[in-house]
């Protein structure tokens, strides 16, 4: 069985039970334009994991692995979205790629680097956990994973929360420091942090070249 170097201590997996989780990765959260740098965020903070993720997809996919992609947003009517977060604004306004965080925008679609294949799964979420008012604990258990490689965006909000809603599900998480990303560097490092605390209180925390060499070694 593939181990992965990790924090706090070694990930061991097998492959078979394991599914890659992606996400958020939005042209509204990453694009320069877009509703991320709106906000005045550095997007180039988020984008600078394309690069390690494609990378990852691609050795993922080499071995039949599933992948699982969420994306944030609402529906045109904005029905499911919660006042509280409707207040704050932003969500249904025109922004540079349609309306922000609504379906069917091009602006809440994934980047072009990491288009799902037809094959795989997205995921749309209302909220920033994707176990909440989703179908993603049916699919992991058709899949029938009992471990989660966790990427995407943003380190301290959606990865966190999914991480922390799996890891309360019964799931193993391991989170790939160089595949996740926040617009502050500080919330970066002591996201990742926080995750592999008090013996992985919640998740591992390795980088995606170690994962992608620990599975071409268990060849
Ligand atoms: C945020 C996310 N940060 N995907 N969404 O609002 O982390």
């Amino acid at each position: 069985m593939p181990s992965v170097d990790a924090l706090p201590h070694p990930f061991t997996f097998d492959p078979a039970e394991t599914a890659l989780l992606v996400i958020d990765m939005q042209r509204d959260f990453l694009l320069p334009g877009g509703f991320g740098e709106s906000l005045g965020n550095d997007v180039s903070q988020l984008s600078r994991t394309i690069e390690p993720l494609s990378a990852l997809l691609a050795a993922w996919r080499s071995y039949g692995l599933p992948v699982i992609h969420t994306r944030e947003g609402h529906l045109p009517d904005l029905s499911d979205c919660p006042p509280a977060k409707l207040r704050k604004g932003g969500i249904g306004e025109q922004g540079a790629f349609g309306r922000i965080l609504v379906r069917g925008e091009y602006g809440h679609d994934i980047v072009d680097e990491l288009a799902p294949l037809e094959d795989e799964v997205v995921i749309d979420k209302p909220g920033k956990g994707a176990f909440y008012a989703t179908e993603l604990s049916e699919v992991i258990e058709k899949l029938g994973a009992k471990k989660l490689v966790v990427t995407g965006v943003t380190t301290e909000v959606c990865v966190h929360t999914t991480v922390r809603e799996a890891n309360d599900r019964g799931f193993d998480c391991l989170v790939l420091s160089d595949c996740v990303g926040s617009y502050f560097p500080e919330f970066q490092r002591v996201g990742l942090e926080m995750i592999a605390a008090q013996g992985a209180i919640f998740g591992w925390v390795a980088d995606s070249p170690t994962l992608i060499a620990a599975l071409q070694e268990q060849k």
